[in-house]
């Protein structure tokens, strides 16, 4: 495999895939990358504090130390989230997500002291996602995931929002403080969520 970055924790694999991507550059991956959406019922805002963000990070860690994919990028909005998935060539994408809302779900209530029979729906029926088609289109997907709280007029600065892998491609100088100040040029006739 090539060029996974996970930056959601630190493990081995992130220094050996370091030393991939500062020779490669890129992290697309031809047939096997998923930009993916989802929103919660009624889009009603349940992620607005850090301690539901931190939710949904230690689940998707934990989904991801079940199914070992790598996460390239991702922003947890209020009541959206968008992802960047590279899953192994084996496993299904649409498992990956059931997993992950599934277990949203159930560390949420958890969080909420509610009952384990209390249902909860947590998402709108199904997810948006889309398969990376080349190196454009994952360059412009991965922009999207960065520039979003800024389309979504969370904060006026992409640097300002801290609940995405944004922050971390700065520091790796894939992005120069400056960007997204305003809205991207190939950003402009793409509107998902
Ligand atoms: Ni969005």
């Amino acid at each position: 495999m090539l060029a996974i970055y996970w930056p959601l924790d630190i493990t081995k694999e992130r220094c050996v895939m370091e030393e991939v991507r500062r020779r490669n550059r890129r992290l697309y991956i031809p047939g096997g990358i998923y930009f993916i959406t989802s929103v919660t019922q009624n889009r009603k805002p349940l992620f607005q504090d850090d301690h539901a963000v931190e939710i949904l990070r230690e689940t998707l860690r934990k989904v991801k130390a079940l199914y070992f994919f790598s996460m390239q990028a991702y922003v947890f909005m209020p009541d959206h989230f968008h992802l960047l998935i590279h899953p192994k060539p084996e496993v299904n994408i649409s498992k990956i997500m059931h997993s992950f809302k599934r277990n949203i779900t159930w560390n949420y209530k958890k969080a909420m002291n509610a009952s384990h029979s209390t249902s909860i729906s947590l998402w709108q029926y199904g997810c948006w996602d889309h398969v990376i088609r080349d190196e454009r289109d994952y360059k412009r997907h991965f922009d999207y995931i960065h520039y979003n709280p800024v389309k979504h007029g969370y904060v006026n600065k992409p640097e300002d929002f801290f609940h995405s892998s944004y922050s971390i491609y700065v520091k790796k100088g894939w992005y120069e403080i400056g960007w997204g100040h305003k809205e991207p040029e190939e950003l402009r006739d793409i509107a998902f969520e």
